[in-house]
């Protein structure tokens, strides 16, 4: 079973800022698709909830330098 998050990422400026962020999520063990749209601050993450918390999500945006929170 998967499940997604929208996640709200502030801060991003480039195409290399939005590329980095999407590349990091992807690479987290038990994420399966992450989607980072630039113009929009939005993140779209879909992973195996049993290997990530939400907080990872925020946390791994977090660490590469931009503000982000999980939409309800
Ligand atoms: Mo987007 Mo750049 O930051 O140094 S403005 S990667």
């Amino acid at each position: 079973p998967t499940t997604w998050r929208k996640v709200t990422v502030t801060g991003m400026t480039c195409t290399a800022c939005s590329n980095s962020v999407e590349t990091t999520l992807k690479n987290i063990n038990g994420v399966l698709r992450a989607s980072v749209a630039l113009l929009q601050n939005l993140a779209d993450v879909v992973f195996y909830p049993t290997l990530v918390k939400d907080e990872d999500i925020k946390n791994t945006i977090e660490d590469v330098g931009f503000e982000a929170e999980i939409l309800p």
